[in-house]
């Protein structure tokens, strides 16, 4: 994103590079007393030991969403739909919370629709018995600000540095759709109140100092294949951008051959939020749908918002 950000220009100013909104640092959760620090290495560590124990046996419940073996060789479907911008505002500042936290909401919501459509509409189980859990990516750099190719006062390094953490969803019936965001946000303070994505970035750092890059190859995939989706949440420009003189017009970033039946960037650019899918087709046969029904729980959640 940022190699590709750096190469773009704003329109309305061709020399100035594009803004992102701001971003908070990662490990922000202010480490007060001896107590917090303990309870900060304590989640830490349960956090890569659930890691590890997902990379042996510890697998999500199969749903509709689940892929089964083989999933990364086989053929995927990419779709995309966007969403307003404004409309993830307006929840964001009704309830106080993250852009972050209204997205996973809304796609929580979302899949909870999904998976009840795919079961002819019967309520789903109960929450307790389902393992459902993202693996979402976590960008470690220091900052989101664009490297500029001619800059020399960046450090020069380019490429992923990348921390995984295990994400679980709670894919339940709630009457209220703006406990979705209230989960999600829980969800969150618990992430954030630990270094899982640091902890799991030297783990597998480690790993493939130890054991060579194929192992390192092989734990990751058994990590990814034993979760439901892949998750990421990236923010792009705030205002239009241009590439060589093009305008571009929306950014649709995805992935093939992860061993995950089902993949989702999300992507703001202006006044959009795209939701870029990859499905295994056998799996997820009805994207579109899986589309409807994201779109379907944002348009609840506002109005809850907007009557609460
Ligand atoms: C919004 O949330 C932040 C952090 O969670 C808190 O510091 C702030 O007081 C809250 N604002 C309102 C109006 O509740
Ligand atoms: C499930 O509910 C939706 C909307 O309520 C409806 O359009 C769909 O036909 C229902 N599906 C089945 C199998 O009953
Ligand atoms: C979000 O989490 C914070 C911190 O735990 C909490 O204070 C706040 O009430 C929560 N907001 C909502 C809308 O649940
Ligand atoms: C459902 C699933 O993917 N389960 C796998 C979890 O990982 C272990 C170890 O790789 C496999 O044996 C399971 O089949």
């Amino acid at each position: 994103m940022n190699l590709l950000l750096s190469c773009a220009r704003k329109v309305s100013d061709p020399e100035a590079l594009p803004t992102l909104p701001g971003h908070k640092k990662l490990g922000q959760a202010k480490v007060a007393s001896l107590w917090s620090t303990l309870c900060f290495l304590w989640n830490s560590c349960v956090a890569l030991f659930l890691f590890m124990l997902t990379a042996l046996f510890l697998e999500d419940t199969k749903t509709p969403m689940k892929g089964s073996k083989g999933v990364e060789r086989r053929a995927r479907r990419f779709v995309v739909r966007s969403v307003s911008l404004d409309d993830i505002k307006l929840v964001k500042r009704a309830m106080n919370v993250t852009f972050n936290d209204v997205v996973l909401g809304v796609t929580q919501a979302g899949f909870y629709r999904y998976i009840r459509g795919r079961y002819n509409n019967k309520t789903v189980d109960s929450p307790h018995n389902m393992r459902f859990r993202a693996t979402t990516i976590f960008n470690l750099r220091a900052t989101t600000r664009i490297n500029d190719f001619t800059d020399r006062d960046t450090d020069g390094t380019w490429g992923n540095k990348i921390g995984y953490s295990l994400l679980p969803f709670n894919i339940r019936l709630n009457r209220d759709p703006l406990d979705y965001v209230r989960d999600a946000n829980a969800t969150m303070k618990r992430k954030k109140a630990s270094l899982e994505p640091v902890f799991t970035y030297y783990f597998s750092k480690l790993v493939q100092m130890l054991f060579g890059v194929k192992v390192a190859g092989k734990l990751s995939h058994k990590v990814l294949y034993n979760t439901t989706l892949l998750f990421s949440n990236v923010p792009g420009p705030l205002e239009e951008i241009m590439i060589f003189g093009h305008k571009v017009a929306y950014i649709a970033p995805s992935c093939y051959g992860q061993p995950n039946a089902l993949l989702i960037h999300v992507v703001s650019y202006m006044d959009k939020v795209m939701f870029v899918i990859s499905v295994d087709e056998e799996t997820i046969p009805d994207p579109h749908k899986l589309c409807d029904d994201l779109e379907e729980s944002l348009r609840n959640i506002k109005a809850s918002a907007q009557t609460a």
